[in-house]
C-alpha cells in the first residue's frame, strides 16, 4: 500500500490551487522531450519525490483529489520512455496526488484497450483511495499546462486537438485517447465495455454509456488548451480493426450486462517501479 505524509503536517498545509492566469506563451506551453533518454536518467529527473509505483504527492500543499492515472500498454516501450518523460514533470508541476499504472495486456489475443482500463481502475481501487481516474493512451502528450489533470462534475474528453489530426475534434462526439472521470461517474457508466477485442468503437461505446447510463453529457477544455502530440516510434504497431465494432455499438446491448464487474482478468503480478506501477494482466473472453 501507498503511504502518505504525515497527518499533522498534511493537515496543516494549504490547499493545492495551480492554476495559470498569465496570457504568456511561455509560462503555459510545455517543450515536449522526443529523446529516447533510459529510464535512470528520467528517474534522476523526475523520481526524486516518489513513493514506490510512480506515486507522487506535492510537499508544499494539500491536495483534493487523489489521480490514478491509467495507461493501456503492450509492447511499446519507446512510446512508454517518452511518455514518463513528459508526464511526470507535466503533473508534478500541476500540484496532483497522481500515481502512474501502466497495464500490461500479456498474450497474443486482439488488444482490448478498454478491459485494460477497468482492470487498472480495479487495481489501483485496491492500494489507495482514488477518486479521480484519467484513461491514457501512452502515444499523447500534452503541449499545455493549463489542460488541468483533474476530475469534475462531468466525464471530460481530455486530447481534444490533436497535432495527428490537425488540431481539429474528428466528430462532435469523439471519446478517444484521453478521457478523465470521477470515482462516481466511472461508476455510474458501469465502466468501460469489455467486448471490443482490436481497434475500434470502445471509446463511443463509453461516449453512450456516459449519455444513455450516467445521463450525464461530457466536457471538454478549450481547443487551444486540450492539445496534444502523439508520438511516432519504430516499436509502434497499431492493432487490427475489429470488424465486428459496428454491430456491438449499434446493438444497443445491456450496459448493466457489461462492464468493470463483467472484466475477466488473470493477474500475473504487480510491480512497483520508481516511475509506475506494473500490473500485468492477460485478458480472458467470456465462453
Ligand atoms: C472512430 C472509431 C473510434 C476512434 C476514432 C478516432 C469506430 C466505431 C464505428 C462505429 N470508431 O471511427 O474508436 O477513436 O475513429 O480514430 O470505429
Amino acid at each position: 500500500n501507498f503511504t502518505k505524509p504525515s497527518v499533522d503536517i498534511y493537515n496543516s498545509l494549504p490547499i493545492c490551487n495551480f492554476s495559470i492566469l498569465n496570457n504568456d506563451t511561455s509560462v503555459y506551453k510545455v517543450i515536449i522531450s522526443q529523446t529516447l533518454h533510459s529510464y535512470d536518467i528520467i528517474e534522476q529527473r523526475y523520481g526524486k519525490n516518489l513513493y514506490p509505483g510512480g506515486h507522487y504527492i506535492p510537499q508544499e500543499c494539500r491536495t483534493e483529489q487523489r489521480l490514478a492515472l491509467i495507461i493501456c500498454y503492450r509492447n511499446r516501450e519507446q512510446h512508454l520512455k517518452m511518455f514518463l518523460d513528459n508526464i511526470h514533470p507535466f503533473l508534478q508541476k500541476q500540484q496532483l496526488d497522481y500515481t502512474i499504472f501502466i497495464i500490461n495486456q500479456n498474450g497474443n489475443d486482439q488488444f482490448n484497450r478498454a478491459a485494460l482500463f477497468n482492470v487498472g481502475y480495479l487495481e489501483a481501487m485496491k492500494l489507495y483511495p482514488y477518486d479521480c481516474f484519467i484513461f491514457h493512451d501512452v502515444d499523447l502528450l500534452p503541449e499545455d499546462l493549463r489542460n488541468i489533470y483533474k476530475c469534475g462534475d462531468q466525464p471530460r474528453h481530455m486530447s481534444v486537438a490533436v497535432d495527428k489530426f490537425n488540431y481539429k475534434l474528428l466528430y462532435s462526439t469523439l471519446f478517444g485517447g484521453v478521457t478523465a472521470f470521477s470515482l462516481s461517474d466511472f461508476v455510474g457508466t458501469h465502466g468501460y465495455p469489455t467486448v471490443y477485442w482490436g481497434w475500434g468503437g470502445e471509446d463511443d461505446d463509453m461516449y453512450l454509456r456516459v449519455v444513455k447510463k450516467l445521463k450525464k453529457s461530457i466536457t471538454r477544455y478549450p481547443m487551444e488548451i486540450a492539445r496534444y502530440k502523439m508520438v511516432r516510434t519504430h516499436d509502434h504497431t497499431s492493432g487490427k480493426a475489429n470488424p465486428h465494432r459496428h454491430t456491438i455499438l449499434y446493438s444497443k446491448y445491456d450496459y448493466n450486462l457489461d462492464g468493470i464487474n463483467a472484466t475477466n482478468y488473470t493477474l500475473h503480478n504487480i510491480e512497483f517501479y520508481k516511475l509506475f506501477t506494473l500490473i500485468n494482466v492477460t485478458l480472458t473472453e467470456e465462453p
